[in-house]
């Protein structure tokens, strides 16, 4: 189902450059995966022009992680930008050429129970500083085709009027971190599309392999100490 989303928007984006002369931007999908740990930046250049076109930002100093919450997610595909909620704002995306459209990503939260206080809330400004759209939605464990995901994730859509400069995230979790995954929209050039990774359902045994290892680094909490998981339901 995820994939065929993306064709869609993909469909869409060749259609806009088509009628509109070759010089429209398409719709671009940032898949992390050129992460480094412990940067406190990261620019996505869709076009390759040597300018960054979408710059992540954090005022965390230990800066990002890749991985969080295992391959058991619908709406992750390691590597991801993981890192600290206990911010507000959390990180911030900076459009250098601006974003148009919508914007669309997953997330997931290191929460054992879903509640009040494990959910994601994402704002888009204009250059103005003018709230554009603004979104929260709560954590909730999902159904995978292992049966219940690891941790609530939730999916970000918020569709704007004009030209969005940049964005604010404010993340809540029951343990300090988060981590986002294919952050896509219009980011004004003519991006080089990356597929989406397979869904867990099709990796098969490597998955079930790596469940455990993505459990414990999403757990681990700033002083890099591994939390332990209670027993019992995910529900409150
Ligand atoms: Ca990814
Ligand atoms: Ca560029
Ligand atoms: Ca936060």
């Amino acid at each position: 189902m995820l994939f065929s989303k993306k064709l869609t928007v993909l469909i869409v984006g060749t259609a806009l450059v088509a009628t509109s002369g070759a010089t429209a931007a398409s719709a671009a999908i940032i898949s992390f995966d050129e992460l480094v740990e412990g940067q406190t930046s990261f620019g996505f250049d869709g076009d390759s022009d040597g300018v960054d076109d979408v710059i992540f930002s954090t005022t965390d100093p230990l800066g990002y992680r890749t991985v969080g919450p295992g391959l058991n997610q619908n709406f992750v595909n390691e590597p991801g930008l993981e890192g600290t909620s206990i911010l507000n704002p959390d990180l911030r995306v900076d459009f250098l050429n601006g974003a148009s459209g919508s914007i669309q990503f997953g997330f997931a939260l290191n929460s054992f129970f879903e509640g009040p206080e494990t959910f994601t809330d994402f704002k888009l400004f204009d250059s103005a500083n003018g709230l554009i759209a603004t979104q929260q939605v709560p954590g909730i464990f999902s159904t995978t085709s292992l049966g219940i995901s690891d941790f609530p994730e939730g999916e970000i859509f918020v569709s704007f009027p004009g030209v969005a400069a940049y964005g604010e995230f404010d993340f809540s979790s029951d343990f300090g971190r988060f981590i986002i995954d294919n952050f896509e929209g219009t980011f004004g050039s003519t991006e080089t599309v990356t597929p989406v990774p397979e869904p867990v359902g099709s990796l098969g045994l490597i998955a079930l392999a790596g469940l455990a290892v993505g459990f414990e680094r999403f757990s681990r909490n700033k002083a890099g100490n591994y939390l332990s998981s209670p027993p019992g339901s995910k529900q409150r």
